[in-house]
């Protein structure tokens, strides 16, 4: 079982210690690379009481972009787990987002930088983290998480989306053209990027009710991220340049957009 004393992973991990709060567990996950995307990363779950702090840590991200990412699984007792390059079942060489969910299940958590993290701000890009010049994502937050995260927090898994797949430094349609969860946003932009399970959640958790894939349960039945796409308050917006983050006051109409190279 992955749950060791908090402070020891830490310190083998070179993370500070002031970011735990004593008396929790911690859970490690390592994210490992999806669609050839070379990013891969670390992740600490703490959890103390209902309070779940996440840090992550990853590199091979796209410069500049913000890369959606969440806690994706069941809290009731349903297996999932990380997909593979064999899920791409239209075999066109991109691992989307909806082949995906079949293994990791749908969004529990949307790790939100600011705000609610409930999975319909699955897609709210203006609340997830950027990418530094280098690529490099570091996030951190503390979220209170009801008593089926706390007692299934080994089923769930850390996902973050976003790839590069023409290497041209943004999410353009060129890469890999249209998301099938929305045409009016590039694959690049939602496509998964990485994932990681928690150490050791094989042994540790025993599933409910056997495996089942996410087409099969009754909560996957409606594409996650597409309904995120209508509810976020932020869309992607194509612009001449490939992709902007554009804010929206109203569902419909943008009234401001920010070039996406902005962040540093
Ligand atoms: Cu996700």
């Amino acid at each position: 079982m992955a749950t060791v004393p908090a402070a020891a992973v830490f310190l083998a991990l070179g993370l500070p210690g002031a970011a735990l709060a004593e008396g929790g567990k911690a859970y490690q996950i390592d994210l490992a690379q999806l669609n050839d995307s070379g990013s891969r990363g670390t992740v600490m779950l703490n959890l103390k009481g209902n309070q779940l702090t996440v840090r992550i840590e990853s590199e091979g991200m796209v410069p500049g972009q913000p890369s959606a990412q969440h806690l994706h699984g069941s809290t009731k007792g349903h297996d999932f787990h990380c997909p593979d390059a064999s899920d791409d079942t239209n075999r066109d060489g991109i691992l989307n987002n909806t082949e995906a969910t079949v293994d990791y299940g749908d969004i529990n958590i949307s790790l939100t930088t600011s705000g609610d993290t409930k999975a319909t701000s699955g897609l709210a890009v203006e609340r997830m983290p950027v990418a530094d010049k280098k690529g490099k994502v570091v996030y951190e937050r503390t979220i209170t998480v009801g008593q089926d995260v706390v007692e299934h927090i080994k089923d769930l898994h850390v996902v973050q989306h976003g790839i590069d797949r023409n290497k041209n430094g943004k999410y353009d349609f060129d890469g890999a053209g249209k998301s099938e969860l929305d045409p009016k946003l590039p694959q690049e932009a939602t496509a998964p990027t990485n994932c990681g399970e928690v150490k050791g959640a094989a042994v540790g958790s025993v599933p409910v009710g056997g495996i089942e894939t996410g087409g099969g349960s009754p909560q996957s039945t409606v594409l996650p991220m597409a309904v995120m796409a209508g509810a976020a308050a932020v869309v992607y917006a194509a612009t001449a340049g490939g992709i902007a983050v554009a804010r929206k006051r109203t569902a419909v109409v943008p009234v401001r957009t920010e070039t996406p190279g902005g962040a540093a």
